[in-house]
């Protein structure tokens, strides 16, 4: 049994807010569990023209029209938080259920109140909000625009942001800007598998990025200015990465591999977020690799002496979404790129003998958890870290032992990178707390703490045997081995 120790006692447990050093609790996203996506006024995502219009795209056709319908069952979802004695719960706000086409002109009261009415049964049952605000649905109005890759999206995103925070920070005290840079970056704007299919490596994939980094930073410092006074919360930027091995650790192109990887996917957001500009290696592959396509200039924009300043020290958390890991090798062979992060002449793939499951692209591997942690550790001045995903897939049923383990080896790594290697993590959320829609996988890979029956009109929830494994775990708060 390994125990997360609660180091704050008498006069510092001011408030719930501080009552805790080590929370833990689970993490779900708008489009993939609220369902009513054109109720009471809602605008349209780029997820919900995607899915109707391209269902070929997504297994069996699925679509999140209803999904679990947590629209109408959040009080349930609440119910079952604090049910586990879940002391956070990461969730994220719709822009277009808020913002029907994007722009504050026009506030969607009805979806207002949805979330007012989600935080405040939240508060009811001692559960923090962490709210996300921008998990994918994009206003289809403004992808028409080019999305994140038009610069006036710092000004779109800034203006629903403090819409936001003037609506719910008296509540919310832990804000993320975008969950997962990388995958709206490369995957929506690079190799276009994420909605709105835009393909575009290299270049649309680079707007995206600066645009992504500085839309994230005017958030920030309108934070800063106009909210942290009177709201006293914290504001932060969830990536995602794997972990990768080198493919032979006496090779040194393996070696650097591994580096380049985690710098094209995460590092080229976290270090223009802490010291002002992109990662050096970075600049120079891009630049090099432009050169020789006859570029005049590096396809990766360049941030001008203003934008250098306004960007250091952005952030007052990380967010870490940890699922799997991958091997790196070295690559130069590869002049035209291809697949993801065309510039980081490195290929990854994933080892045979690591234990699958239901989603193709996660092996189960728990060191990695460990090792994204000390990276960011040694890479970003020992940041606070809270781990805003981490969750396992399966075919569905209650009896999910492989979950448990899941759980159990992932937390315990997370435990040694806090004990062995001064990590400053403080929370694990569970990715999901609900089975959900899982993007281009549709309804078919089943990650919840709870099972949903989409069959049922109300989306029947019913706890797995993890969401008893966590529920003792958070009691105990302690990795429960004997179960
Ligand atoms: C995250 C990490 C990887 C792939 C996909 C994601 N990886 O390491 O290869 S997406 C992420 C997302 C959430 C998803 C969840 C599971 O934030 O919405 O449902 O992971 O795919």
């Amino acid at each position: 049994m390994i125990v997360f120790v609660d180091e704050l006692d008498g006069e510092e447990k001011i408030n719930v807010y501080q009552a805790y050093d080590f929370i833990f609790g689970s993490a779900t996203a708008a489009y993939q569990i609220e369902g009513g996506w054109s109720d009471d006024g809602k605008g349209e995502s780029h997820w919900d023209r995607w899915t109707h219009c391209t269902p070929s795209l997504i297994a069996n056709g699925d679509n999140a029209d209803v999904a679990c319908d947590s629209y109408h069952n959040y009080k349930e979802d609440v119910a079952l938080l604090a049910n586990m004695g879940a002391q956070f719960y990461r969730f994220s706000i719709s822009w277009p259920r808020i913002l029907p086409d994007g722009l504050v002109h026009k506030i969607n009261e009805p979806g207002v109140q949805y979330y007012r009415n989600l935080i405040s049964e939240l508060k009811h049952n001692n559960i923090l909000p962490f709210a996300t605000l921008y998990h994918w649905d994009l206003p289809q109005k403004l992808s028409e625009l080019g999305g994140w890759t038009n610069p006036w999206i710092l000004s779109w995103f800034t203006d629903y942001a403090r819409l936001c925070f003037q609506l719910f920070g008296d509540d919310v005290k832990h804000w993320m800007t975008i969950n997962e840079p990388k995958q709206v970056c490369s995957f929506s704007y690079g190799i276009g598998l994420l909605a709105p299919g835009v393909c575009s490596p290299g270049v649309g994939e680079y707007l995206a990025v600066h645009n992504v980094i500085r839309a994230h930073a005017e958030v920030y410092h309108v934070y800063n200015k106009e909210f942290r006074c009177k709201q006293g919360g914290m504001l932060g930027i969830v990536v995602d990465s794997p972990w990768y091995e080198p493919e032979d650790p006496g090779n040194p192109d393996d070696v650097a591999a591994v580096d380049s990887k985690l710098l094209f996917g995460i590092g080229i957001y976290l270090h223009p977020l802490v010291f002002g500009d992109y990662p050096d290696v970075v600049k120079e592959k891009v630049k090099r690799r432009s050169e020789v396509q006859g570029f005049q200039r590096s396809r990766l924009p360049e941030f001008n002496d203003d934008e250098k300043l306004k960007l250091k020290k952005c952030f007052d958390f990380i967010g870490l979404n940890y699922y799997t890991s991958g091997i790196a090798k070295g690559d130069r062979s590869n002049p035209e790129g291809k697949g993801c992060f065309v510039d980081c002449e490195a290929i990854e793939y994933q080892a045979h003998c690591w234990e699958s499951c239901a989603l193709f692209w996660l092996k189960v591997v728990p060191k990695g958890i460990r090792h994204v942690l000390k990276w960011l550790t040694d890479h970003f001045e020992r940041p606070l870290i809270y781990i805003t995903e981490n969750g396992y897939a399966d075919n569905g049923g209650l009896e999910d032992y492989a979950r448990i383990n899941y759980i159990k080896r992932h937390l315990s790594q997370v435990k040694d990178a806090i004990d062995l290697d001064n990590c400053n993590v403080k929370g694990y959320a569970y990715w999901s707390l609900l089975d959900n829609f899982e993007w281009r996988e549709g309804f078919r890979p089943r990650m919840g703490l709870i099972s949903v029956d989409y069959r049922s009109p109300c989306r029947r929830r019913t706890p797995k045997k993890s969401a008893e494994y966590y529920k003792n775990v958070i009691s105990a708060r302690a990795v429960i081995d004997d179960q």
